[in-house]
């Protein structure tokens, strides 16, 4: 998929920010570990998420949650590939979400179209190049270390700016390894050495990404600090419906702040979410030829 790049969206399109529907192939991961394990519920998921108006699938065969054991390279490629190879015949748009260079290789062999890297290329060092050679967009997500090993990393004296910062450096890498700025795709990485504090501070600032003239992917669906803000007695508490009410309000949220894309579980909640944004857009003096 060639995406033109985005110069500067002050505000873009918000009707045309792209919903990436979640697709964790794995026993473990945050929200839905073991739900769609198996291959065949895997794809079956894969093909609900685009009728409920997911423009991406994002297949994911590692859970990244806090304290997870990382998933050896032979698990991770006989869970990702096929079903990659099977979406991917069904003309979905795929990303794959990995940490290592023959997974995000053989998946695009596979027919994958984006790499969506969580550790922006510093798990594996040959992520990067892959990238490059393959020509493939890639998600740059902000990412102090494996969340097992983080906790000394969740200190942050300006949140926003040090996210900015570090994410400079891992634009820059990449551009020296040969990824083309207009491939480059940046996601700050909510809840990944971050609590909830940081996560919203990220969130009141998506303007402030928005401006580094790469495509922004926010991906907040159902994580740990949304539970905590809609049942702060007990996080564990917290309700799948509830959780993918408020994840749609931060798909708003990043629609209005001209978000390239929102990685999501709950597709349906998200759309209507940004048909909001995008009729309020149309009404909005100066945007409303961008409707
Ligand atoms: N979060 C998770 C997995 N993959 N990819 C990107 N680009 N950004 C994220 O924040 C991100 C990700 C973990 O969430 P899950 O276990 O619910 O999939």
């Amino acid at each position: 998929m060639s995406e033109p790049a985005m110069s500067k969206p002050a505000k873009a399109n918000p009707e045309r920010m792209k919903i990436m529907g979640v697709l964790n192939v794995t026993p473990d991961s945050f929200s839905d570990g073991g739900r769609y394990f198996d291959h065949g519920r895997a794809v079956a998921h894969g093909l609900e998420l685009l009728a409920a108006g997911a423009d991406i699938i994002d297949v994911g065969g590692e859970s990244t949650r806090p304290g997870s054991v990382r998933v050896d390279e032979a698990e991770e490629l006989r869970r990702v590939v096929p079903v990659v190879r099977e979406l991917a015949a069904a003309n979905a748009v795929i990303s794959v979400d990995t940490m290592r260079a023959r997974v995000a290789e053989a998946s695009l062999a596979a027919g994958a179209h984006i790499i969506n890297d969580v550790s922006a290329g510093l798990s594996d060092p040959s992520m990067l190049t892959v990238a490059a050679e393959s020509g493939a967009p890639v998600v740059l997500m902000h990412w102090r270390g494996y969340l097992d090993r983080a906790s000394a990393t969740f200190h942050y004296d300006d949140v926003v700016a040090e996210v900015i910062s570090e994410l400079k450096t891992r634009i820059d890498e990449a551009i020296t390894v040969g990824v083309e700025p207009k491939n480059i795709i940046l996601d700050p990485g909510l809840g990944f050495s971050k609590n909830a504090e940081h996560n919203w501070q990220i969130l009141a600032a998506l303007d402030e990404f928005v401006s580094l003239d790469h495509r922004l992917l926010v991906a907040a669906s159902r994580k740990r600090f949304i539970s905590t803000l809609l049942s702060p007695e007990d996080p564990n508490l917290a309700e799948e419906a509830a959780k993918d009410q408020a994840t749609a309000a931060i798909s708003g949220l990043s629609a209005q702040a001209g978000a390239w894309a929102v990685r999501v579980h709950d597709p349906a909640t998200s759309v209507i979410a940004c048909k909001v944004i995008g009729a309020v857009t149309a009404h909005t003096p100066g945007l409303e030829g961008r409707a």
